[in-house]
């Protein structure tokens, strides 16, 4: 998977190179690539922001510069008027206003060949960026990360990458690690929780059944949990689960 990151602070990224996300780039499974927006800029100034028209706080970043990165990068010949070339990259911009980015949207971008995040700063970007690029056939995403402001997109987009690029085949050591847990499936609920040895710390026994060998009791124990913990902690992954994803002892659950 290609990704191309552009940001006013390129050097946030370096921290890809690290752990397994490190491992992924140098067995050649990602090739990240971070670019300064102010490459794009022609005034001494290399600004990318101006005042937001209508008033208010703050500044906007401005869409000459990003339109200017943005066709070099997803292929597009200028003049504009040009359509989407085929294999164009899914294009991405984190925005605390926009629909929150889940487990489903990180499978299906796990997919993908090539992704452009576009970071933004300040009090965002000019609306018309989006707009623009989707209106040429681009696949073009905005995601918020969760109910928080952020002072950019970068971390968001460091979240999203590390949800995204752990589901690619061979991406995991042990890829079993990724069937299990919290927000996959249909039937999305919070994971059990875990224990390991010793069986006794500090006064404390882990519950009996999980060393009663009994496979099948163990997985009714741990759904149990899950269920018990999610109606407790996230009523709304309850509410939004599909029936079918129940099965009997559940219902009574
Ligand atoms: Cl995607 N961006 C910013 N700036 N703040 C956020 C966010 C994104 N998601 C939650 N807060």
């Amino acid at each position: 998977m290609k990704i191309d990151i552009v940001s006013v602070f390129p050097e946030y990224f370096e921290v890809m190179n690290l752990s397994l996300m490190g491992k992924a780039q140098a067995k050649g499974l990602l090739e990240i690539k971070a670019h300064n927006l102010r490459d794009w800029t022609h005034d001494v100034h290399h600004s990318v922001d101006d005042t937001p028209v209508g008033g208010g706080a703050g500044m906007v970043m401005k869409p000459e510069v990003w339109s200017e990165c943005l066709d070099e990068l997803l292929g597009f010949s200028q003049p504009s008027g040009s359509p989407a070339p085929s294999g164009a990259p899914v294009l991405i911009f984190p925005n605390p206003s926009a629909p929150l980015f889940t487990q489903r949207d990180a499978t299906e971008l796990s997919h993908a060949d090539h992704l452009l995040f576009g970071c933004g700063r300040y009090e965002g970007y000019d609306a018309r960026i989006p707009d623009y690029y989707r209106a040429q056939g681009v696949d073009v995403r905005e995601y918020s990360i969760g109910d928080y402001v952020l002072n950019g997109g970068e971390v968001a987009v460091s979240v999203m990458l590390e949800a995204i690029t752990r589901l690619m085949p061979g991406f995991m050591g042990n890829p079993d690690s990724i069937v299990e847990e919290s927000y996959t499936g249909e039937g999305a609920l919070l994971e059990h929780r875990q224990y390991t040895k010793p069986a006794v710390w500090r006064g404390i026994a882990v519950p009996d059944v999980l060393l009663s060998g009994d496979h099948g009791k163990v997985d009714r124990f741990r759904r149990d949990e899950a269920l018990a913990r999610t109606a407790e902690i996230r009523p709304d992954l309850i509410a939004a689960l599909d029936c079918k994803a129940l099965d009997k002892a559940d219902r009574k659950t």
